[in-house]
């Protein structure tokens, strides 16, 4: 396990506050929601916070540790963290539930559209010495049908061996271990990249603190994130993990599912593992 240095923790802080302004401009916004829904969702929320003082007994200390714990994951910019740490599973659970396809899983704070465009077979953007066992991470993609969808997308982004994601760590190339993929004419890709580290989510911040606080560990076990698309074809959004990992029974983010976990295999040529997983589309 990597010790965490000064480095780590300054980088830490920094990566919150990044993900709040990609956040941000999204412009995500509630505009469209009609008011009885608005009403039912926030008065159970507002209920559900209620109902756990007065059945715990909350006492002014609890209360306002509460309110100033709040206050700092704002001024951490940690909601976006927190929330896909603590919330956006269910939220997937119940957006993915008809479909008849590959498993989704959370997307996260560390997304960047738009990652430099390769045809398969691709290498992905990595340092000259980039740290890690290489990876061959191969497959296809497929209709329910199991017809071959040309010309597919594969946006693939993950972290570093040491747990960093370009873009929301300093001293990282703008696209460090970031792509979107191109299937071949057979719905065939081919991604060269690095295996990624088992990830510690940033401890120095407000999640951090609740963490410490509760009791709990910050891990998430080593994951590829990835977006897959195909004209005419609904985009899943997913990770995969890797068999054997410490936290993949046990992860922070409660995104792991049997589905999503990978077993590669030693390279014949000694070069790094490779693995072949495929996505499956729902239509549109
Ligand atoms: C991550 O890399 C991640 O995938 C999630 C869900 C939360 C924090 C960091
Ligand atoms: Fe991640």
């Amino acid at each position: 396990m990597k010790e965490m240095t000064q480095e780590t923790e300054a980088t830490a802080a920094a990566s919150g506050q990044r993900a709040t302004e990609r956040f941000r401009e999204q412009k995500a916004s509630a505009a469209g929601t009609d008011k009885e829904r608005v009403n039912r969702l926030a008065s159970r929320v507002v209920k559900a916070i209620n109902d756990t003082v007065l059945e715990e007994k909350v006492t002014y200390d609890e209360y306002n540790a509460f309110k100033a714990w709040l206050i700092k994951v704002g001024e951490d910019g940690e909601w976006p963290l927190f929330l896909d740490v603590w919330v956006e599973h269910s939220v997937e659970q119940v957006a993915n539930e008809d479909r008849h396809g590959s498993k989704g899983t959370i997307e996260g704070p560390y997304y960047v559209p738009d990652a430099p465009e390769q045809q398969s077979p691709a290498t992905l953007p990595m340092r000259e010495d980039e740290p890690g066992t290489p990876l061959l991470f191969q497959g296809r993609v497929t209709n329910l049908e199991d017809q071959p969808l040309a010309g597919a997308k594969v946006e693939i982004w993950h972290a570093d061996d040491l747990g960093f994601y370009s873009q929301y760590a300093p001293g990282l190339p703008e696209w460090n271990l970031r792509g979107t993929v191109i299937a071949d004419a057979d719905g065939n890709f081919a991604i060269n990249t690095i295996q990624p580290a088992p990830y510690q989510i940033p401890t120095d911040g407000a999640c951090g603190q609740l963490i410490a606080a509760a009791g709990w560990h910050a891990w998430r076990p080593a994951h590829l994130h990835l977006k897959v698309s195909a004209p005419g074809h609904q985009l899943i959004t997913t990770q995969l993990y890797f068999q054997g990992d410490p936290h993949v029974g046990d992860d922070i983010a409660s995104a792991v599912k049997p589905e999503l976990i990978l077993d590669p295999a030693p390279r014949a040529d000694g070069n790094g593992r490779e693995v072949t997983y495929d996505f499956v589309l729902d239509p549109e």
